[in-house]
């Protein structure tokens, strides 16, 4: 039987995940949504035939028809929704970041320790997009030689009017954070914040861009230029330096085209557009895993390391400079 998804949160980005079960992952099916507002929950559940909409989480996953929980709420409602899925011990995907800081993920982390098995997929999408695989495969077969720096450029058009200047760390950096641990396999050890003028084009008193470097324990460095009102487009690219060579990602140069005394294309506007495979494919290995009895992919070790980095990179922002992260030892579990 399909594995039976109740979806928690409705907005932007759990209604993209419902039509996505519904009309792209093969083994699924959406049973369940819940939404602190009813309407919302409504209008979606009924996109779905056989959906219930509900306004508590803790009913959905008490219902017989739900298996497995996608979290797509705010980060500040991932915690309870993920401690609530560790009572019924269901699979969860749930979306980045795991909670906004480093306790509350630490907290997870221990609730996931006690149940004595990986139940989490982080929402950590990158890691399914073809370029960013690309890229990984390369570093692994070791060609380039040893990374030396990773440096990524991370611009949206425009951030919502709920946006501070520390989320452009904890909900944005908080891909690149996952990206140079996964991509280099080393854990981050110190974040500096540099702060340009804040551009004009920026919502006042919005520190954006920001300039982040993260030094690693293998000795590597990984900077992060976040731009959330570039206005142009949505921008995510790579680059590593290695010991014989480098490589790149994110030039979205897959259609060029030549008219009238130019060459060119286009640009993305959002995640949605730039990541979709990458969506695509994170749901479907959750899916498949989960009918399998397994977890794979980001775990919540992977989503505390990132509230750690995050952590420090505000810290870092709002003291001026350099501030080191603090990790608990890295239990058995995720090894
Ligand atoms: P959104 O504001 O559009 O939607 C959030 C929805 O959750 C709203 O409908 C809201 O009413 C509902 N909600 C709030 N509190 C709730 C609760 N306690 N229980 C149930 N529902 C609740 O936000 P969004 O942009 O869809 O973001 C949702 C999550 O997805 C966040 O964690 C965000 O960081 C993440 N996200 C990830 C990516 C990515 O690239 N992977 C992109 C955007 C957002
Ligand atoms: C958003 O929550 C995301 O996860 C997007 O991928 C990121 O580009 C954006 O900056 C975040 O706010």
């Amino acid at each position: 039987a399909p594995l039976g998804v109740a979806v928690i949160g409705t907005g932007r980005m759990g209604a993209d995940h419902v039509r996505r079960i519904h009309d792209v992952t093969s083994g699924a099916r959406v049973t369940a949504v819940v939404d602190v507002d009813a309407e919302r929950a409504k209008a979606v559940a009924a996109r779905v035939d056989g959906c219930t909409a509900h306004t508590d989480p803790a009913a959905a996953m008490a219902a017989a028809d739900v298996d497995a929980v996608l979290i797509a709420s705010p980060g500040p409602a991932h915690e309870a929704a993920l401690l609530a899925a560790f009572e019924h011990d269901l699979p969860v995907l749930c979306e980045k970041p795991l909670t906004p800081d480093a306790a509350s993920a630490l907290r997870v982390l221990e609730a996931e320790l006690r149940l004595g098995h990986r139940r989490v997929q982080v929402g950590f999408m990158r890691r399914y997009d073809p370029e960013y695989a690309k890229l990984k495969a390369l570093l692994a077969t070791g060609q380039l030689g040893r990374p030396l720096m990773l440096h990524n450029r991370h611009r949206n058009v425009a951030s919502p009017p709920f946006f501070t200047s520390s989320m452009l760390i904890s909900d944005s950096v908080a891909h690149e954070a996952d990206a140079t641990r996964w991509l280099l396999g080393h854990e981050i050890t110190a974040v500096t914040v540099l702060r340009p003028t804040p551009s004009a084009s920026a919502p006042e008193a919005l520190q954006d861009p920001q300039f982040v470097v993260f030094e690693t324990d293998g000795g590597a460095l990984s900077d992060v230029e976040i731009f959330v009102n570039c206005g142009f487009g949505y921008q995510v690219q790579a680059e590593v330096v290695c010991e014989r060579g480098t490589a790149r990602i994110g030039d979205g140069h897959a259609l060029v085209t030549n008219m009238a005394g130019r060459w060119g294309g286009t640009i993305a506007q959002d995640w949605t557009e730039r990541f979709e495979t990458a969506y695509d494919q994170e749901i479907q290995a959750w899916v498949d895993a989960t009918r399998r009895g397994e977890v794979t992919g980001p775990s919540v070790w992977d989503g505390y390391a990132a509230a750690a980095v995050c952590e420090a990179g505000v810290r870092a922002l709002e003291d001026g400079g350099r501030a080191e992260v603090e990790l608990v030892e890295k239990p058995a579990l995720y090894a």
